[in-house]
């Protein structure tokens, strides 16, 4: 059952099925490799963080959006997949039913979390449209924390994310607070042969 967590924060547990997790994690791992592949972020104050990312489309940095990885390996990034585009119009449709103007999806920002990696409170600011993000999990369940725009204060609704599901921030949920304190080592679906957490993200840049 979908659940509205806040305003515009919409959970669709297990909204992918098996063969969806698996195609999905099989186009990652083909994206994940270099050139503009999986890579550590180093943030501006000079801290790494504990997740690797890679993106589609549109390659994000501390904090902005550029066509090449200009704090990695300088390659332009790969392009962003059609396939994505319908799935994220889909995610929203599923979400909120139908919408009047639907965006062209452009970014897939996709974040790997090994044991023991997690992501601090934060927002997402560096996107110049309003269009809800469509989060989608695979592996590892994870406790994600969802708080509010106001800052990194309580109160905050911590959620379990398993594989398969979907979450869309969209409204006042799309500047508000959020993070993964911890993932759940080992409680990714046997089948799906993924040790560790990836999320994908697909966002409307406004670029
Ligand atoms: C709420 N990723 O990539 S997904 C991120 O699981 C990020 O890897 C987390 O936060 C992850 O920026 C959380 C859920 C999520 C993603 C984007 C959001 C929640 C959001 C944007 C606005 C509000
Ligand atoms: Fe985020």
């Amino acid at each position: 059952p979908a659940a509205e967590i806040a305003p515009g924060a919409v959970h669709i547990p297990g909204w992918l099925d098996d063969a969806a997790q698996r195609r999905l994690l099989a186009d990652c791992r083909q994206w994940a490799k270099p050139p503009a592949g999986l890579r550590t972020v180093r943030m501006p104050s000079g801290g790494e963080m504990s997740v690797r990312s890679f993106c589609l489309g549109w390659h994000w940095f501390p904090y902005g959006y550029a066509r090449t990885v200009v704090d990695g390996d300088g390659s332009p990034v790969k392009p962003f997949p059609g396939r994505l585009g319908e799935l994220a119009r889909a995610a929203v449709a599923r979400a909120y039913g139908r919408q009047a103007a639907a965006p062209e999806y452009d970014i897939a920002l996709v974040n790997f979390y090994a044991a023991g990696s997690h992501m601090g409170l934060h927002r997402d600011a560096d996107e110049k449209s309003d269009a809800p993000v469509v989060s989608l999990s695979l592996g590892d369940t994870c406790v994600f924390r969802f708080g509010h725009p106001g800052g990194r204060t309580r109160p905050w609704t911590d959620v379990e994310l398993r594989s398969g599901d979907l979450f869309v921030f969209g409204g006042p949920s799309r500047l508000a607070y959020h993070g993964v304190p911890r993932t759940r080592p080992g409680t990714a679906p046997p089948g799906l042969g993924l040790t560790g957490r990836l999320n994908i993200t697909l966002r409307v840049s406004g670029l």
